[in-house]
């Protein structure tokens, strides 16, 4: 049970008895929960990202937009984002190891990753907490199966098949809440908000 949920219905209800009509709220962010790897991570799979441009084509990754995406959200309306932050505040999840030991692809969307071969139980149960809140809290998302993966080249010409690559351990000890802004037709990540992991 997410507890600070009673919070947010508090704040509506003392809204309404206030006689404030909540207005129409036309901005939307585009959302989503994700883990953020340091520089030494980012740097690492920007330099892997680089390396199989040369076999796979596409393009590659900057290496200040490399993460991990834990729960896609869409676009959400700016005047529930106190919500949402709220919502996950009770997501007390442990900081945990990822191991990402592969590099694969896929032909439908012509994206390359990097991946751990099996999801860690750690990570697993941050997912399941996360929609946990975030469903209790009334937002929707995208429910299809979590698959871990840093997306490190888009448009690829060539997919390769899943093949090893030099282990490469991740400390996580943070999730946070993103949002995709396109300037210029170039998607640029803002974090709006981290939740460490104990
Ligand atoms: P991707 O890297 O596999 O494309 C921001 O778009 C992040 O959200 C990306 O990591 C993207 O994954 C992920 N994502 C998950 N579901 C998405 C969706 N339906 N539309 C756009 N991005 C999505």
């Amino acid at each position: 049970m997410c507890t600070n949920i009673k919070a947010n219905v508090v704040i509506v209800v003392k809204n309404r008895e206030q006689g404030k009509s909540e207005q129409p709220d036309k901005e939307k962010l585009r959302l989503f929960f994700a883990l953020w790897p340091d520089s030494p991570i980012s740097g690492a799979l920007h330099g892997l990202a680089r390396h199989y441009q040369t076999q796979c084509g596409g393009r590659v990754m900057r290496a200040e937009s490399l993460h991990l995406t834990l729960l896609f959200l869409g676009d959400i309306s700016a005047g529930r984002l106190l919500q949402l932050k709220s919502a996950v505040a009770a997501v007390h999840g442990s900081a945990f190891s990822l191991t990402l030991e592969q590099f694969a692809g896929w032909r439908h969307n012509a994206i390359g990753y990097a991946a751990p071969t099996s999801t860690a139980d750690a990570l697993s149960a941050l997912v399941l907490r996360l929609r946990s809140c975030v469903a209790e809290a009334g937002f929707h998302f995208d429910q299809r199966s979590f698959t871990p993966h840093v997306t490190l080249l888009r448009k690829m010409a060539h997919t390769p098949q899943a093949q090893p690559i030099a282990p490469m351990l991740w400390p996580v000890y943070e999730f946070v809440l993103v949002q995709s802004v396109t300037e210029m037709e170039q998607v640029h990540y803002r974090i709006l908000g981290r939740w460490p992991l104990a």
